[in-house]
């Protein structure tokens, strides 16, 4: 194949969802590698340090929200702004420097070649998650919550909670993730609806990195997280036993939100193209 007929390279968008990260935003941009990344955009989400600033002197676009949402609320954000670029693969990386943002063509490479529309970078595919520091609480919950994670959604992931993702713009337009949670949970949510709606998930072995400016999740948050991935699994559970209709288990995004924002976000906006017909409450940032 000639160059001029070789397919365009995707477009890659990263996001960064920022909470006092300006000790380790400049380390985590530099370690992107050149040629890959088309954009990088973070959402800060009221930071009480010098995350805005840094980050645009870096010259990353930054978005700020004027109110403190919460980490899932810091995503949904993300995804709708990378949503509204011309992005064919979105990677969320954390900008507190504890995945490896080296990885990044890895980590996109499943969506390129169409085998995965959302990438896990696994902290438990390689066998160091406790020598890179990981808690051992945190290790012992997370295999627990990943093994039912696993039974629930017949999936046979590694690990279900890293921070290291990369989404298929086809998957973005359609889960309805401004439904989630604005709490950490939302990571949980995304997977699960992930299942639900059919996309296959795809890992990639990352090393594990915890530091200080790494972690800011304790013991009791960390418990929060734990029993809301469980209500989250509860209610794949529930949903598909028809038990218990989810919206958020079966809406598509373009069905909950406004015409206005369907042409605006979408490739292809749907044909019939109607208000939706009920609503659910929902915030758009910007
Ligand atoms: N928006 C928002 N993000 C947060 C908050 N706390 C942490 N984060 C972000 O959520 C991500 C994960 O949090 P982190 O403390 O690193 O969790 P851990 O590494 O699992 O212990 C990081 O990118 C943080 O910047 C918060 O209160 N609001
Ligand atoms: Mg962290």
């Amino acid at each position: 194949m000639s160059d001029r007929t070789k397919p365009a390279a995707p477009r890659v968008v990263v996001v960064m969802p920022a909470y006092n990260a300006a000790k380790t935003i400049e380390r985590t941009y530099a370690d992107i590698p050149a040629g890959v990344v088309n954009q990088i955009i973070l959402v800060d989400d009221m930071s009480q340090d010098e995350t805005v600033e840094i980050a645009r002197q870096l010259g990353i676009e930054v978005i700020v929200h004027i109110q403190n949402r919460g980490y899932g609320g810091n995503q949904k954000t993300c995804y709708l702004r990378a949503l509204g670029t011309d992005a064919d693969i979105v990677v969320m990386l954390h900008p507190d420097y504890q995945y490896d943002s080296r990885l990044i063509p890895e980590l996109i490479r499943p969506i390129q070649d169409g085998r995965a529309d959302l990438v896990l970078g696994s902290r438990f595919l390689s066998s160091g998650a406790l020598a890179g520091g990981m808690p051992l609480y945190k290790f012992i919950a997370n295999r627990f919550l990943t093994i039912a994670e696993n039974l629930v959604l017949r999936q046979n992931l590694s690990e279900c909670h890293t921070g290291f993702r990369a989404y298929s713009r086809r998957l973005l337009e359609t889960l309805p993730f401004i439904l989630n949670s604005d709490d950490f949970v939302f990571d949980s949510q995304i997977i699960v609806q992930t299942v639900a709606f059919g996309f296959k998930i795809a890992e990639i072995a990352v090393p594990t990195r915890y530091f200080k400016e790494a972690s800011s999740v304790n013991f009791q948050r960390s418990i929060v997280y734990g029993l809301a991935t469980l209500s989250a699994l509860a209610e794949y559970i529930g949903d598909r036993a028809n038990l218990r209709p989810s919206p958020r288990l079966r809406k598509t995004l373009p069905q909950i939100i406004s015409r206005y924002h369907r042409q605006r976000l979408l490739r292809v906006p749907p044909t019939n193209d109607a208000e939706p017909a009920s609503p659910y409450p929902i915030t758009l940032e910007f």
